[in-house]
């Protein structure tokens, strides 16, 4: 679904935006299918949670990172409405996709409660500049409903924090259990992020939040999480796409994106310079099944001779 200017002006000024029904139904469908690829379904994690104990030891040991098995998660990361909102957000095309990080929780195991913090200690290398307008947008895609008992993320309204010295909140969120606003601070003003699966909870890194214990009784909450920027800001981001093309999923992820699709995971655009015979045909057999026309023809566009027949 659309996301409306109304929706990203929020980001801009309280800080976060949840858009319900993002995601259309089928894709859903098809993403819930694929999850339990690479998760447990609740059902089965429940009957014998010692089974899968690996994924509770620590609140983070279930992520696991793009690419995935199947084509639906691969292309709800770069959804075009999502692709859409990012252009608007960071008022560019030239965007990078910084992080993509897939989360499974489940109840019983471990303590998902977290202190507030502010996320940007992962994602830069500096301090948010305020008067920046176009700043990482950071994404948590639901893809279970997400109910006061189920782990709901906790975010404070910037209006609350902006008298806070931005360098104050930056802390990994399980080594400081009282985090560095106090214990139970902003308790009376945070928000609870409860909506149905298929909704998309939007903020950015400077935004005081945390994660929150899954309260109920075998409950569990699947996000997508998906990070957006302006391009070359070299001090900012979180993965770096080649440590991860060495994923047996890469190609299958990677190869069926347009070339403007490939940029956002820092691949040369068709007209980059990088491009020449040599490039063009070594990456052409590098991923065999690509379609390296566009980038053969703005080479020869920019050499002004004629593709061979
Ligand atoms: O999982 C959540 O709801 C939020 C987690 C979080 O804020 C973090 O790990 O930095
Ligand atoms: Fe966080």
């Amino acid at each position: 679904m659309h996301i409306s200017d109304a929706h990203l002006d929020e980001v801009r000024t309280r800080g976060f935006t949840v858009v319900e029904n993002f995601v259309e139904p089928d894709l859903l469908a098809a993403v819930r299918e694929e999850l339990w690829t690479i998760y447990p379904k609740p059902e089965d994690y429940f009957r014998d949670p010692n089974k899968h104990a690996s994924l509770v030891r620590g609140q983070f040991s279930s992520i696991q990172y793009f690419p995935y098995p199947g084509p639906a998660l691969n292309r709800l990361v770069i959804h075009p409405d999502l692709v859409d909102a990012a252009k608007r957000y960071c008022e560019t095309p030239d965007l990078d996709i910084y992080k993509i990080e897939l989360w499974g929780k489940y109840s019983g195991g471990v303590n998902y409660d977290q202190p507030h913090h502010r996320d940007y200690g992962g994602h830069t290398l500096t301090v948010p500049k305020a008067a920046d307008p176009f700043r990482q947008m950071t994404c948590f895609i639901l893809l279970s409903d997400v109910t006061l008992d189920s782990g709901p993320t906790k975010v404070v309204s910037t209006e609350h924090t902006k008298h806070l010295p931005v360098h104050l909140g930056e802390v990994e969120p399980e080594s400081d259990k009282n985090g560095p606003f106090g214990a139970n601070a902003f308790a009376d003003v945070e928000v609870s992020i409860t909506a149905p699966a298929g909704s998309i909870f939007i903020y950015h890194p400077q935004v005081v939040h945390r994660g929150s214990a899954l309260l109920g009784h075998e409950v569990s909450r699947f996000v997508l999480m998906v990070d957006y920027s302006p391009h070359r800001k070299r001090w900012t981001g979180k993965q770096a796409w080649p440590t991860h093309a060495a994923s047996p999923f890469w190609n299958k992820a990677f190869i069926p994106m347009t070339p403007y699709e490939r940029t956002l995971f820092g691949f040369p655009a068709p007209n980059d310079d990088f491009w020449d015979r040599q490039t063009i045909t070594d990456t052409g057999l590098r991923y065999e099944a690509m379609d390296m026309s566009p980038y053969w023809d703005a080479f020869h566009a920019r050499i002004g001779t004629k593709a061979a027949k």
